[in-house]
């Protein structure tokens, strides 16, 4: 499959400059119109990192959305994209990614039923789940982020790389973008 990137101006001017700046570019596009393109934010600059509204609203602000994985497939895709991003020694240092997938915390549901109540946000209505072992926690935690700790010593489920984890939404974190094909 061929592979393209390309840099894409955003608008993102609401931003402070810093964050502005790290968030152009990064967007990867497959060279054919029927799959999404995805930007990896990623900051090595822990202050630069943002909560999931934040994130959510520089996607929509795209023309896209938080990213939703829909399959094993796209799982594995942003997997080896991380990968790809680890290896050109720009992201070797920790750090989760909040994808598209939320919980409304009105809804006071038993811990029970907390699982099914994650929604994702462009829509979609996969049931794919990749939790790490102990989650998702429920409670105070209804935003779920992609693990990236490469560097952490692994716990019951193995190493804390690309399960998810649900958190509270206001913690900081990189984020990935999903847009849909053509955009
Ligand atoms: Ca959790």
């Amino acid at each position: 499959m061929g592979k393209t990137v390309r840099h894409q101006p955003s608008p993102t001017n609401f931003l402070p400059p810093l964050l502005r700046q790290e968030l152009t570019g990064r967007k990867v596009c497959y060279a054919d119109y029927k799959h999404p393109c995805y930007k990896i934010a990623f900051f090595q600059d822990l202050t630069a990192r943002v909560g999931y509204h934040q994130a959510r609203q520089v996607c929509d602000g795209e023309g896209g959305h938080l990213l939703s994985i829909e399959s094993e497939a796209e799982q594995k895709l942003i997997e080896r994209m991380l990968q790809n991003l680890t290896n050109s020694g720009s992201g070797k240092s920790d750090g989760d990614f909040w994808i598209g997938l939320a919980r409304n915390r009105d809804s006071m549901a038993s811990s029970a039923a907390c699982p099914d109540l994650y929604r994702w946000d462009d829509g979609s209505t996969s049931k794919f789940r990749n939790w790490y072992a102990d989650e998702p926690s429920c409670g105070s935690e209804a935003c779920v982020v992609m693990y990236h700790q490469p560097t952490a010593n692994p716990g019951i489920g193995g190493p804390y790389l690309y399960q998810w984890n649900d958190d509270r939404c206001n913690m900081k974190h990189n984020f990935i973008c999903k847009y849909p094909p053509g955009k």
